[in-house]
């Protein structure tokens, strides 16, 4: 699993938005989105970067990537 800790999430709402745009990325990757510790989970072989910009973009905070 790629790992990443996002900040920013308050809410259901909020996961959905980091699942959305995950899945924009990485179309029908599983995605565990951890609302209590801002864990988020993909699958290996996607795209650690474009995740985590993609994420950002959505306008939550990347704290911790993999590979960085
Ligand atoms: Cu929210």
């Amino acid at each position: 699993m790629l790992r990443f800790r996002v900040e920013g999430m308050t809410c259901q709402g909020c996961v959905n938005a980091v699942r959305q745009a995950v899945a924009g990325v990485a179309p029908g990757r599983p995605v565990t989105v951890t609302l209590a510790t801002g864990e988020v989970e993909v699958a290996e072989g996607t795209n650690a970067a474009a995740i985590a910009g993609a994420i950002e973009q959505a306008g939550f905070v990347v704290a911790e990537q993999p590979g960085r």
